[in-house]
């Protein structure tokens, strides 16, 4: 198990397309293992692969308090949606931004598993929030895109500065992270 790096906006990166995972081995399942490693200790509800640069169509959640919901979603589509859910979104490649997104209420969402198994359900709430959120990831999308260019722009210059500090005062930064290739 490790705890991977996740990039963060505006690495252009980010804004990769997905290829859809093909191969359903012991290599995706330990990565799977590292990307719910990597979201519990960040902490965070979601991470999408796309966020730790392997950019394959892989997902996984947990929106329970206690850790104990793991969900992972491989080539996920979304067959149907409904109503209209406004939350606060955070990002965990947009540290300590929080704004609202217009998402849909509920999902009818086709996924695999990390053998391969085809699943078909609906969701709801918080975790069909997330999973919306995580599907714009494998398209090269952040929420930060559903804002005006303005609080974009304003949202990159500081998050661009903190970068700059943070680079000049390498102390605390990262420990015990390792990179994904
Ligand atoms: O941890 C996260 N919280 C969150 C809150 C509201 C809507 C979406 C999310 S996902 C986010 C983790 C993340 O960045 N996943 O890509
Ligand atoms: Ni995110």
């Amino acid at each position: 198990m490790a705890r991977l790096t996740i990039l963060e906006y505006p690495d252009p990166r980010l804004r990769t397309r997905a290829t859809p995972v093909t191969v359903f081995d012991a290599a995706l399942s330990a990565l799977v293992d590292d990307l719910f490693e990597t979201m519990y200790a960040a902490p965070g509800i979601g991470l999408a692969a796309s966020q730790v640069n392997v950019h394959k169509r892989l997902i996984v959640i947990d929106v329970s308090e206690n850790h104990d919901a793991p969900r992972v979603f491989v080539n996920p589509e979304i067959l149907s949606k409904e109503g209209a859910a406004v939350g606060e979104e955070g990002c965990l490649s947009v540290p300590n931004i929080f704004d609202k997104v217009p998402r849909a209420q509920r999902i009818r969402v086709r996924s695999q598993d990390r053998t391969g198994a085809v699943v078909e359900e609906d969701l709801e709430g918080l975790l069909a929030v997330c999973l919306q959120h995580e599907m714009d990831h494998l398209e090269g999308k952040l929420f930060v895109d559903y804002l005006s260019d303005l609080k974009r722009e304003r949202i990159r210059k500081k998050l661009e500065k903190e970068r700059r500090e943070r680079a000049a005062r390498p102390a605390a930064a990262a420990a015990g992270a390792t990179t994904a290739l």
